[in-house]
């Protein structure tokens, strides 16, 4: 289903290459004198413009061979080729379950009927469909990937046996492994490493990605970290605190992660680049060179599910005006995401992206929460290699509710999280691909700016989201959601969706 819109209003304008959109943006500015707030609304007048025509993308998975890299290939191949297959429950069809925009859908307002007119997400402005993405990558793992989908053992037995044929020529391209950034346990898999000093390798991956752009002929390149886990990196002046000091320690072999040599690499070649994973990947430097040579990057940690929930759990109590006093979650999975997570330093990197994500909740709440004060929230992850990427996720809350009393929430989800991950992978990349295509012209000026290099509205699919300095940070599930949507309204000329049904709630 696949649905053409079109805005009937004089100040949206469609040329043949970009849908040009004038737009009221209201905002609001409070002061405070004293006991008093004073809130002074405003309007500014932008242009958005939308380029029309969609590219021919190619994405680099950095940790292909891993159980996300693998599942998010399969699944799109299997779109791709209209796969069915049988299970022990019948026939099942390859689709984009899980996918912000290919799976959920947006009002744009009531028909004649009255009855509202929901379309799908991706349809609101043209979008990349993401059986026409074309993936490359690398992973420190030699295996073909038809074996590494066998390797994570996602898919259905029946469904690995159709793409096999399809999966096993795509090879990962050798990588760059430094051992202490992630768990020892992983030194096993490592067969299929770069060599040479660390701008050399840096060198290598720049040559790959332009290799891959020439030979695949896509006409442009995302890359995204679904490698495993590493450790964070020390912050140190000198070393990393300014690009210029970041590409000289590139050069003499200073303390530079893999994650941030790949997002370097990507930068230098003009390519976004999304970290999928918690480490701090984006240390000053990196985001320093991504502003100079404006590229996109965004992150971190993909928002699967114990953290989605939370965002949607946490902003419910609070914005119902219950207070949430204990959060408890415990996870125990058994895919090598697991086993890599074993090691307290990968641990610590998760548990601290796992652990902040209720912050904007509770600052916005000064009734319930005084002086800094917060929920204890714990969270846990332990290896049991048995569950596989089934991953088992127990959370507890506990909120004081009216007078005293205490209301405790249990809940248990059980998951496999490479099909919650996948489609998040692909919501990433795509709408990055459409932030590369819409520019704004602020109120009075004759030029036109993209948005800023942290790409602040891909924050919905991130546990932590990376935000430009001084931007608020947000980890609400709709808030975010909304963010997304009312800007691609924007860019159709539309207001912010205000769900007050105002023509029904008049006499
Ligand atoms: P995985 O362990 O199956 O895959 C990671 C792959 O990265 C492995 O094949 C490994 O060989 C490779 N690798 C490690 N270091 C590398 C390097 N320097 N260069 C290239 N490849 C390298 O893990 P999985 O389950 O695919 O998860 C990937 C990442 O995504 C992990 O960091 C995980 O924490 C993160 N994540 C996963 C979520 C999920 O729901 N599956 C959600 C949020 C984050
Ligand atoms: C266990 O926490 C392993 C992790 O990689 C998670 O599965 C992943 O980060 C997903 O976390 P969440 O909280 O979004 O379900």
């Amino acid at each position: 289903m696949t649905e053409n819109i079109r805005i009937n209003n004089p100040n949206v304008k469609y040329t043949d290459t970009h849908i040009k959109a004038q737009y009221c943006y209201h905002t609001s500015a409070v002061r405070r004198d004293g006991d008093t707030l004073t809130v002074t609304p405003s309007v500014s007048e932008l242009e958005f413009r939308t380029e029309r025509r969609v590219p021919r993308l190619g994405v680099m998975l950095v940790g292909w061979g891993g159980n996300n890299g693998t599942t998010v290939t399969a699944a799109v191949l299997a779109n791709r080729l209209g796969l069915t297959w049988r299970t022990k429950t019948g026939e099942q069809k390859a689709n984009y379950y899980g996918s912000l925009f290919q799976s959920s859908t947006v009002c744009l307002g009531p028909g004649p009927d009255g009855k509202e007119v929901n379309i799908p997400f991706r349809d609101l402005l043209p979008m990349v469909h993401p059986n026409d993405i074309v993936f490359d990558g690398w992973d420190i793992s030699s295996m073909d990937l038809g074996s590494a989908m066998e390797r994570a053992e996602v898919l259905d037995w029946s469904l690995q046996e159709k793409l096999r044929p399809h999966m096993s020529c795509l090879r990962p391209r050798a990588s760059i492994y430094i051992p202490e950034f992630i768990a020892a346990n992983q030194a096993g898999r490592a067969d299929n490493i770069l060599k040479g000093t660390m701008a050399e390798q840096v060198e290598q991956i720049r040559a790959d990605i332009q290799d891959f752009r020439h030979s695949s002929g896509v006409e442009k390149v995302i890359v995204l970290w679904t490698a495993n886990t590493e450790r964070f990196c020390d912050l140190t002046a000198g070393v990393n605190d300014t690009a210029k000091n970041l590409l000289a320690a590139i050069q003499s072999g200073g303390e530079v992660s893999p994650s941030t040599l790949f997002a370097v690499a990507s930068i230098l070649e003009g390519c976004a680049y999304i970290n999928g994973s918690p480490q701090n990947t984006f240390v000053p430097g990196a985001i320093e060179l991504a502003v100079e040579r404006n590229v996109f990057i965004a992150g971190d940690d993909f928002k699967s599910g114990q953290t989605k929930i939370k965002s949607v759990l946490v902003d419910f109590l609070i914005s119902a005006g219950i207070k949430p006093t204990s959060i408890v979650s415990y996870n125990h999975l058994g895919n090598n995401d697991g086993m890599n997570l074993s090691a307290p330093q990968q641990f610590r990197s998760k548990e601290i992206s796992k652990s902040n994500v209720v912050d904007d909740m509770v600052n916005s709440n000064p009734i319930l929460y005084h002086n800094g004060e917060k929920p204890d929230h714990c969270v846990v992850i332990k290896y049991v290699p048995y569950v596989g990427d089934s991953k088992r996720a127990m959370d507890e809350y506990t909120s004081e509710i009216m007078m005293g009393g205490t209301n405790t929430i249990a809940m248990h989800n059980t998951c496999e999280d490479s099909l919650l991950a996948s489609p998040i992978i692909l919501d990433l990349v795509l709408l990055t691909e459409l932030c590369q295509r819409v520019c704004v012209r602020p109120q009075g000026s004759e030029t036109f700016q993209s948005f800023h290099s942290v790409l602040a509205i891909l924050s919905f699919m991130c546990k932590a989201p990376l935000v430009p300095p001084g931007a608020p940070l947000v980890n609400a599930y709709f808030r975010q959601r909304a963010c997304i949507e009312n800007i691609m309204r924007a860019c159709l000329g539309l207001p912010p969706q205000n769900h007050m049904h105002l023509e029904h709630k008049l006499q």
